[in-house]
């Protein structure tokens, strides 16, 4: 199959291009570099020395033998040049992963929320609008978020993949309809994903494309098989206040002897996937398109969920490393209850990897292994969701945490 994978040099696009890759696929990767340069506005990087693109393009040439094309365009911008590159791959699948992904960083600053929201939006539309523009066929598979759900809207009801049944009162009596799942999201980053579920319920209908819409959780790990091959394959891992997720930023902390940063009480309950389960997941979902005319595919990614105190203390139990317990940044619920349907993919043949595969090993000693790197000023997340809430750095002095 011709792969057009759109955010191929970040954290999730890199590894499951080298998968595709590997898996016989011919891959392109097309990338506007925006996550390096966000690296550089942050002065913060990647705790893995991560290779430039074209350093690892070439290191995955000798050592699988396999080629993988490489496009640097803003897809947000670049509208022409876009459409001109469908016309010339004509890509059978396109796996969407090029939007700002972190929340911390959408909710910095009045630029950063604009950029969000222009970014991700004008990126995803224009890959739609250039779709039917140039009557190219390909299946979209784009990687959207649990937290397009919110956390705790319906009890401990488990969510449902993308779409609920309600009963609406008529004079006539009730009427069943499925409808898309009420939006709920927590930050400016997770509302340009809830954005993204109207724009593919419109051109799904309006023009027949083919979408699957991946809602996956806080991916974990670093490595997979192929990223671990050659040192220049290696995949970022990232730890500081904005782009760093919980886990891995803890099984940093926990590998630099820095307290694990548990906000607030830590009652809230998240949804988890390993990387090699994210590039197992997508080549499941590009086999598996929907057909035209069919609604979009919405399929739940994860396959575990963790109170995130229960993963520090974990972490703290394993390693003797403290905890902290800092004001929280971001409005969100304390606790909450999470229960989540996989169906679909389990169905497809996804077998999980979870946190007691003995993989928190492996993250902690990449984390180990790069720890001379890491630049503790960026751990604590300085990003709050609203003016004047108070940022755990103006709260607690530093001594307290290592
Ligand atoms: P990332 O920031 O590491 O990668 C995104 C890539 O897209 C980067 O290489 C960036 O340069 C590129 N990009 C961004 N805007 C672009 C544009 N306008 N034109 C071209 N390229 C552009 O993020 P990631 O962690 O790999 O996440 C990938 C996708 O998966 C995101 O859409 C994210 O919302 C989703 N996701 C990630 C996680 C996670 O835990 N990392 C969890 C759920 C969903
Ligand atoms: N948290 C801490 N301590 C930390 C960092 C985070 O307690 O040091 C807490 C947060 O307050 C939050 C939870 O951990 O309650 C998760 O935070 P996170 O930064 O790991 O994840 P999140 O901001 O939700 O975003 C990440 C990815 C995003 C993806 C999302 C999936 O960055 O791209 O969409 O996970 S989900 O959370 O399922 O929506």
């Amino acid at each position: 199959m011709r792969v057009l994978v759109l955010g191929g040099d970040g954290f999730c696009g890199w590894p499951t291009s080298l998968y595709l890759s590997e898996r016989g696929h011919d891959v392109t990767i097309l990338d506007n570099l925006s996550r390096r340069k966000i690296d550089v506005e942050l002065e913060v990087g990647s705790l893995t020395p991560v290779a430039a693109t074209g350093d690892r393009l070439r290191a995955w040439r000798e050592v699988s033998g396999r080629q993988i094309g490489f496009v640097q365009l803003d897809l947000a911008a670049d509208y022409d040049r876009l459409t001109a590159i469908l016309r010339e791959l004509r890509p059978d699948a396109i796996v969407h992963f090029a939007e700002q992904r972190a929340a911390p960083y959408s909710m910095r600053s009045p630029a950063a929320k604009r950029y969000t929201v222009d970014n991700n939006v004008r990126a995803t539309h224009n890959l739609l609008t250039a779709l039917v523009h140039t009557g190219i066929g390909a299946a979209i598979v784009h990687l959207g978020t649990m937290g397009v759900y919110g956390y705790g809207w319906s009890g401990s009801a488990p969510v449902p993949e993308g779409y609920l049944t309600v009963k609406v009162p008529t004079p006539a009596g009730e009427l069943e309809r499925e409808i898309l799942h009420p939006a709920n999201p927590g930050s400016v980053y997770h509302m340009t994903k809830t954005l993204d579920q109207l724009m593919f319920a419109f051109y799904a209908r309006n023009d027949g494309l083919r979408i699957t819409d991946l809602h996956q959780g806080i991916v974990w790990g670093t490595q997979t098989p192929q990223t671990a091959a050659d040192e220049r394959l290696i995949n970022r891992f990232d730890y500081d206040g904005d782009y760093g997720t919980v886990l891995n930023r803890f099984l940093m902390q926990a590998a630099i002897g820095h307290p694990l940063t548990v906000h607030g009480t830590g009652g809230q309950t998240r949804a988890f996937i390993h990387i090699t389960d994210t590039v197992r997941c997508i080549e499941i979902a590009i086999a598996h398109p929907p057909q035209p005319g069919d609604r979009p595919m919405v399929l739940n990614q994860v396959t575990e969920t963790h109170r995130i105190i229960d993963l520090a203390k974990l972490i703290a139990d394993t390693t003797g490393t403290q905890i902290a317990y800092l004001p929280n940044p971001r409005i969100e619920a304390e606790e909450n209850d999470l229960t989540v349907r996989n169906d679909h993919l389990l169905s497809l043949g996804l077998h999980p990897t979870t946190l007691s595969d003995g993989l928190l090993t492996e993250v902690r000693d990449i984390a180990t292994r790069y720890a001379y790197r890491a630049d503790h000023r960026k751990i604590i997340s300085r990003s709050v969701w609203r003016a004047g809430m108070p940022c755990a750095s103006d709260l607690v002095p530093s001594w307290a945490l290592g």
